[in-house]
């Protein structure tokens, strides 16, 4: 990837999706090193509103001393952005006019016309595969690349987690069967308060075109609470995809509301909410006249 033609710019912030996961984080982080060994004045940074309920879990605390640069909202606009692990401005400082590159892994959203795809389990794994013919990843930083990837693929159990990206974990040095990082790094989502978890566990917002729904994520061992989730997303007021992740049985259940239409679909494997679930929603929306 050229990136030389960054250095017109006086300040570019490397930011990843709002509510920042473990690749947001890292791969924000790797890519403002790569910028800045090439004498671009870059930092990986946040916006404001995301320090609010920010969990920086175990995975990245293991691998990195997480300290992004904080941007004011009133201050969004006195940077140029390069995007990370999303390409939907909606997800984070919301310009496109501001954005001067992008590497993501997520569906083209359409919303900049100046990213980079990259058919990867995680942005990191993307991002060490545009530049290791010219920069040089130390091991911190192939630690990070790893842990990224463990996030990104559910510890292994993720059907995004393909033979090409086990070969790049190789490649850095590490063993592509993360069955034991699984034990050492998975939380289970805490359904303490059912209310907060089932309306903000690994919450993201949609937007296509006209359509906009929420997602959350529970990432379970069990289906104990299952049904009372499916009948909160099925009765409640909101336009909600909602997941549920079993890793014991792996199987993933899919509950979606969109207005007075409702659909469920169950998979005999742990889904990529970003691939595949995302993709079944919106068919279904598109299988009901709606314009997707
Ligand atoms: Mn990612």
């Amino acid at each position: 990837m050229e990136i030389n033609y960054l250095k017109k710019y006086k300040k570019i912030m490397v930011i990843g999706h709002n509510k920042p996961d473990p690749d947001s984080m890292i791969s924000s982080k790797l890519m403002a090193d790569i910028l800045s060994d090439a004498g671009i004045n870059a930092s990986y940074a946040i916006l404001e509103k995301d320090l609010q309920d920010l969990e920086v879990k175990k995975v990245v605390k293991d691998c990195l001393d997480y300290q992004p640069f904080v941007i004011k909202e009133k201050d969004i606009p006195n940077y140029k952005y390069f995007l990370v692990d999303h390409n939907d401005i909606s997800q984070s400082i919301n310009n496109k006019t501001l954005v001067v590159g992008a590497v993501d892994h997520h569906p083209d959203s359409k919303s900049i016309n100046n990213a980079i795809f990259m058919e990867v389990c995680s942005t990191a794994i993307g991002i060490y595969l545009l530049f290791k013919g010219k920069y040089k990843f130390n091991e911190i930083q192939k630690q990070q690349i790893y842990h990224a990837t463990l996030a990104d693929s559910s510890y292994g159990y993720n059907s995004r987690y393909k033979d090409s990206d086990k070969e790049v974990i190789r490649e850095l040095g590490f063993n592509p069967d993360f069955s034991d990082a699984f034990l050492k790094y998975f939380t289970p989502t805490n359904l303490t308060d059912k209310e907060i978890a089932f309306t903000t566990a690994n919450h993201k917002n949609y937007l296509f075109g006209d359509i906009k729904f929420e997602s959350t994520i529970i990432e379970a061992l069990d289906f104990v609470l299952l049904e009372e989730y499916k009948i909160f997303i099925k009765n409640g007021t909101k336009n909600l995809l909602g997941i549920w992740v079993d890793y014991n049985h792996n199987k993933t259940y899919m509950f979606f509301k969109y207005n007075d239409l409702y659909f469920e679909k169950k998979y005999d494997i742990i889904a990529s909410r970003s691939i595949i679930i995302l993709k079944n929603a919106l068919e279904f929306l598109e299988r009901n006249g709606l314009n997707v």
